[in-house]
């Protein structure tokens, strides 16, 4: 594509950036936040756009030249609304963590309480860690999931909310999964009067195509990436109710950002276009199916799953049944050319640096058009890496097949011509 200019220029980078695009054609990267980008999203982001700065809105901008950025940020913001049935969004957010703090800003002031779900249940540092910068800003309550069946327990998250009042409720994951009840999200934060946030960044690709319960019309706010199940470039957004459009723009700019992201504005405005076909819905039906396959074949095998298994897109298998830590697994899968992302499972009583589980899922080999039947290859492959990670003859065996699996499904082979 574009690799002549940086091969004669940089040639270190470019050999980097070579032997990246190699990784991930020859493996099955299965870490469930990442896609593949089409290359039509990829010239969007990389082109002349990342020269141009465009401080505002369109139409009000403190920058001249802005015509044709206006024009592509208005017809992101349509596509987002259209995408999402949003009376109102905003495309400049740069990351997951930007969007939930500008939201938060947007209806809440410093020290105000708010409730969100706890990290090692499946949440995310944004919904209230204390590690996280919101934490310093507000005040979190965290809520967890039910210890035996691992699935959200409402009747607790009512308490909470009951006996903190908080100002905004979190719901949303990024390492849960089942299916999300917003709607009895929004019955508790009616009844104690909260805004209700839903980070959709995992799942928003299949919000959109009915194949997740929508958030609308029981969140206030939506706070998505852009770059997970929805396939587009590395970035997020927000969508609200109208009444709430002025307070995020005036949260993300200038609150807390200064210019936007215009070529990647440009590349969320392709991704929403590809988002809009009706394929996209064939796509997320088809995340939904090859990962409940993935279930199926990881339960017959005996391995444990939090929660029993899978609605989604994910899903997090307990390792430690199998004598391993997530980061053994996460690095023998790894060393087969399966990448997936080692993960702390509820109640982990290991630390994130090397915990319980290991956390993975089908969006980007579905992207790669695998179907059922290749699912159920790729299940058996991750099971019998796990179960001989001491057994170098079998992982080698392994590592054959992964190769010659992900050569059959090509990502963008025109990188590599
Ligand atoms: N980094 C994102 C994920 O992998 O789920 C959010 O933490």
């Amino acid at each position: 594509m574009h690799m002549k200019h940086i091969q004669h220029s940089d040639p270190v980078i470019a050999g980097f950036i070579m032997q990246e695009i190699r990784r991930q054609e020859e493996g099955l990267e299965m870490i469930p936040s990442e896609n593949n980008t089409s290359l039509a999203v990829m010239e969007a982001v990389g082109s002349p756009l990342t020269d141009k700065y465009s401080e505002g809105y369109a139409g009000k901008r403190y920058y001249g030249g802005n015509e044709f950025i206006d024009k592509i940020e208005i017809e992101a913001i349509d596509r987002a609304k259209r995408l999402f049935g949003a009376d109102h969004a905003n495309v400049q957010s740069h990351s997951g963590s930007d969007a939930n703090l500008a939201a938060y800003l947007a209806v809440m002031n410093p020290g105000d309480t708010f409730l969100g779900m706890d990290l090692t249940c499946g949440g995310h540092l944004t919904h209230g860690h204390k590690v996280s910068a919101v934490s310093r800003i507000f005040r979190p309550v965290q809520y967890k999931v039910d210890k035996k069946t691992e699935l959200l327990d409402f009747d607790e998250i009512a308490a909470l909310a009951r006996e903190h009042k908080p100002k905004v409720i979190v719901a949303g994951a990024t390492a849960y999964p089942r299916t999300i009840d917003f709607a009895k999200f929004g019955e508790i934060a009616a009844e104690v009067g909260a805004k209700l946030v839903a980070d959709l960044s995992h799942i928003a690709g299949l919000v959109v195509t009915g194949v997740h319960p929508h958030a609308f019309p029981y969140a206030d706010i939506i706070t998505t990436t852009t770059h997970k199940t929805l396939r587009g470039p590395r970035g997020a957004m927000i969508l609200c109710k109208a009444e709430l459009g002025q307070a995020i723009d005036k949260s993300v700019m200038p609150g807390l950002q200064g210019g936007p992201l215009d070529h990647v504005i440009a590349g969320k405005a392709v991704a929403f276009g590809e988002a809009l076909q009706p394929g996209f819905k064939h796509y997320a039906q088809q995340i939904v199916k090859n990962a409940k396959v993935l279930e199926q074949v990881f339960a017959a095998a005996g391995l444990r799953l939090v929660t029993g298994g899978t609605d989604n897109h994910l899903l997090l298998v307990d390792v430690t049944p199998l004598s391993l830590t997530g980061k053994k697994a996460q690095n023998i899968l790894g060393s087969v050319g399966i990448t997936v992302n080692k993960n702390t499972v509820p109640f982990d009583t290991r630390t994130p640096f090397d915990p319980s589980g290991v956390r993975l899922g089908t969006p980007s080999l579905t992207t790669r058009g695998m179907k059922e039947d290749d699912m159920k290859k790729v299940g058996d492959l991750i099971v019998r890496a796990l179960t001989k990670a001491h057994d170098e003859a079998a992982l080698e065996l392994v590592r054959g097949e992964v190769r010659e699996l992900a050569k059959q499904f090509p990502i963008h082979p025109e990188l590599l011509a």
